[in-house]
C-alpha cells in the first residue's frame, strides 16, 4: 500500500572535497538489489512511467537535477519531489506511477529487485485496477 512507500535518507559522507552517498541491499532498503537502471535525456515537458509492477521493489534517486513521482495505489494519491541523491523514494509493488517535470539534465536512477520482465508490468490502469482490488 501507498503508506509502504517512503523517502529513504541514504548515508552522506560530507567531506570539503565533495559528498559521497551508498545503497546497500537489506540494509537501507528492504530489498536485494538485482537490476540498475537510468532515465536520462528526458526532453521538457516529457511525461515518463504509466504503468504499476507487480513484483518489483524500486528505490528511485534523482541523480541530478529535479523531477515529481506521483504515487498512487487505486485509492490514494501522493506526489513527491525529488531534487537531492541523498534521498531515494522507496516504491513497494502494485503502485501506479507517473513522472513529470523534469529538469533539463536531470537524471534518474533506478535501483530494482529483479531483471527486467515485461509481464512484471502493469501498463493498463483498469486491470491494475482490477488487480489491485478485486480479489
Ligand atoms: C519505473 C520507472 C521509474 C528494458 O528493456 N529494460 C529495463 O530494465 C527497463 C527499465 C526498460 N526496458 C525497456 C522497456 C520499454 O520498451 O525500455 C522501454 C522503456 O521502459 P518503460 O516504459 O518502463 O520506461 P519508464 O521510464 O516509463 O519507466 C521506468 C521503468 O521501466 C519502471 O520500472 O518504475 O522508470
Amino acid at each position: 500500500p501507498l503508506e509502504d512507500c517512503r523517502i529513504i535518507e541514504l548515508p552522506k559522507i560530507h567531506e570539503p572535497r565533495g559528498n559521497l552517498s551508498f545503497v546497500e541491499s537489506n540494509h537501507h532498503i528492504p530489498f536485494a538489489i538485482e537490476r540498475v537502471y537510468y532515465v536520462y535525456d528526458v526532453p521538457g515537458g516529457s511525461d515518463r512511467g504509466g504503468h504499476a509492477h507487480k513484483g518489483l521493489h524500486q528505490l528511485i534517486i534523482a541523480m541530478s537535477g529535479s523531477f515529481d513521482i506521483t504515487l498512487d495505489d487505486g485509492k490514494d494519491k501522493k506526489t513527491f519531489h525529488l531534487a537531492r541523491s541523498y534521498y531515494g523514494l522507496y516504491v513497494c509493488p502494485m503502485i501506479w506511477r507517473e513522472m513529470d517535470n523534469f529538469s533539463s539534465g536531470s537524471v534518474l536512477m533506478v535501483l530494482a529487485s529483479n531483471k527486467y520482465s515485461e509481464d512484471d508490468y502493469y501498463r493498463n490502469y483498469d486491470d491494475f485496477m482490477k488487480a489491485r482490488w478485486v480479489k
